[in-house]
Order: C-alpha cells, then structure tokens, then sequence
C-alpha cells in the first residue's frame, strides 16, 4: 500500500511538472476566403522549462491536415511557404507565430473559419503532452 502511494505521488508530479513546461497566449485564427479551403493560425508558445522541446506538428478536427509553416524569402525575392517539421523551443524561450512568419497551416477547413468562433488544435511535441489549443477567429 505505501509503495502504491509513492507511485501515486511520482505519477502526480510527473503530469503537473509537465503542464507546467509549456505556456500558451494569444491563439487566434484568420478567418477563411470564401470559397477556399485553406486556413491559418497563430500562436505564442514559451518555453518555461530549463529544457528545449521540440514542437513536431499539429492535430486537428477542425479541417483535413494541419501542419507548422513558415514564410522564408526565396531567391528569387518571392516570399514562400514552408513545412517546419521540428521547431525546437529552448529553454525560457517564447516562439510567437504571426502573419509572415510560422503558422499552423490548416488544409481543407470542414467548416469556414468565421469571425467569433472558435477553432481547436492540439499542439503535439516530441518531449511533451500535447498541448490543447483553443483559437478564436480574429479580422484580420
Ligand atoms: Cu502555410
């Protein structure tokens, strides 16, 4: 019984040590172009443990795909979206995505993303719970 108890209290500290790794602020989304189907999102994540994790994609049921992008400037001067299969997060360290840089790129909405409403993600990472993640539809 008392080793049931130990095992208890590690399990315990375990889960809150680990939602206390991660924050999240300001999660919202852009509202989708009629007729289109594509969507983006955007998110501020900060690091508060002594350690890096390593953001390895996004799930969600508000649209077929979703994925982390980021805009980088080509060559040829064109600005350019790309996949971003690990975003490492360092330690202390907040990583905000905005229009122009990373967002998670939703692909094939289910619904259309309308101003007021609200579109869930979770966040999955390769040293942490995944994260749930609630974003309001915000005009641009
Ligand atoms: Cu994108």
């Amino acid at each position: 019984m008392k080793q049931l108890v130990v095992c208890l209290a590690l399990l315990l500290s375990s889960i809150s040590a680990q939602a206390e790794q991660l924050s999240i602020d300001d999660a919202w989304v852009k509202p989708t172009i009629p007729g289109t189907e594509n969507g983006a999102g955007y998110v501020v994540i900060t690091n508060t443990s002594e350690t890096s994790i390593t953001l390895i994609g996004v799930t969600t049921e508000a649209a077929r795909a979703a994925e982390v992008h980021q805009h980088i400037m080509s060559e040829d001067g064109m600005m350019r979206m790309r996949r971003v299969p690990e975003l490492v997060i360092g330690p202390k360290e907040t990583v905000t995505f905005q229009p122009g840089g990373y967002h998670v790129m939703f692909f094939g909405v289910k619904f259309p993303f309308k101003v007021g409403d609200e579109v869930a993600f979770q966040l999955q990472f390769a040293d942490a719970d995944a994260l749930e993640v609630n974003a309001e539809v915000r005009p641009l």
